[in-house]
């Protein structure tokens, strides 16, 4: 394989407003690979990939720059990293009508977050949102993208995307693509709901109280852990024990995350302690940890076109990039240019 150079790229959805499962899943993780400053980092509202499901225009645009500020305000510099709007950079939607002839019908059918967003009507879903993982893939690789910090969730999609890489340079002879790793790392890769510890925190989920929002105030976060389903035992010493207790795990795994700190380590002080001051202590730590971001995020708010111009100069620098991958595609495809 040629030697790509080291590129991290990942993307959020401004399908909602942004969740404590997006912050500890994937922003924080972002902030520390744009600190590390071993790769270039590119992070990505990807909005085309929110419209495969249906989206008010008014909220999709305000959703997208509400969820640049929370990546500005959780920490992302947009001179040190390239900070971009999916839409604004065609190049993605180019490469990925070419993935969507290399990427084959039973690849995506086995897709598991299809099966669960099609759900029982699978025929009136839409074109987009079967093809979501094609877009997904192109995403990462007109990058040329080495490494993809992600959720647990979002594991089988970069499979995929190695899939479509493996299956391209394959079929047209090239070592073109690089094998992407996914990085799934910590205690929150996975943040549950705080009404049912076995279904992920999400976004659009329709119960506002199964999910903290990076822009609920101190008071909704203390509710929202307070009124969270958990059972009447005290915490235990190891984590071995929550193993059958997700409920309880979950916010264990929170707590974990927002200190910087490991599940067993929490659990050695916690240990005997009744949950309702731990979701007391929780509490108080999100909103140590939230209430500066939610702050930052409405000042960012109030000025729109700041953001757009933030959006603008990160799309114009991810295009140098982008252009190069595509037109070598387009060549190697056997496009006429
Ligand atoms: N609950 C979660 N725990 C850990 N990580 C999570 N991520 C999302 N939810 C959790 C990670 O956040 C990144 C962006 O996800 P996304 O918004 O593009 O899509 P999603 O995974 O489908 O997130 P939602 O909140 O569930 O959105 P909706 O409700 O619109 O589908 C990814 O890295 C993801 O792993």
């Amino acid at each position: 394989m040629p030697l790509f150079t080291p590129r991290v790229f990942s993307g959020i959805q401004p399908s909602g407003g942004l969740t404590l499962g997006n912050y500890l899943g994937a922003i924080t993780k972002f902030v520390d690979w744009q600190a590390k400053g071993t790769h270039a980092t590119i992070f990505c509202m990807v909005d085309l990939h929110a419209i495969t499901v249906p989206q008010d225009p008014a909220a999709l645009r305000r959703n997208t720059r509400e969820l640049c500020a929370g990546f500005l305000a959780s920490g992302i510099d947009p001179e040190r990293s390239i900070l971009i709007n999916q839409s604004q950079v065609p190049e993605h939607a180019q490469l990925a009508w070419i993935f969507n002839c290399v990427a084959r019908m039973g690849w995506m059918g086995r897709m598991t977050q299809w099966k669960d967003k099609s759900g029982k009507n699978a025929e009136a879903a839409s074109l987009g949102l079967f093809a979501y993982p094609a877009l997904m893939a192109a995403d990462i690789l007109v990058y040329h993208a080495t490494h993809v910090p992600v959720g647990e969730d979002q594991k089988q999609h970069i499979e995929l995307t190695r899939d479509i890489a493996a299956k391209f340079n394959h079929d047209y002879g090239v070592d073109f693509f690089p094998m992407t790793e996914p990085v799934i790392e910590g205690a929150a890769t996975r943040v549950m709901s705080l009404r049912d510890g076995t279904r992920k925190m999400s976004k659009s989920d329709p119960v506002d109280g199964s999910r903290i929002n990076l822009t609920d105030d101190a008071d909704t976060i203390a509710k929202k852990f307070r009124k969270a389903k958990t059972d009447p035992d005290p915490l235990p010493g190891e984590a071995g024990a929550l193993e059958t207790r997700p409920d309880v795990r979950n916010l264990v795994n929170i707590y974990a995350a927002l200190s910087g700190r490991d599940v067993d380590a929490v659990l050695r002080e916690k240990a005997g302690g009744q949950l309702g001051h731990f979701k007391q202590d929780l509490a108080d730590l999100a909103v140590a940890k939230l209430a500066p971001i939610s702050t930052e995020m409405a000042r960012l708010m109030d000025d729109p076109a700041e953001i757009d111009r933030i959006l603008a100069r990160g799309a114009e620098r991810a295009r140098a990039i982008t252009v190069p991958i595509l037109e070598k595609t387009y060549e190697i495809v056997g496009m006429v240019r």
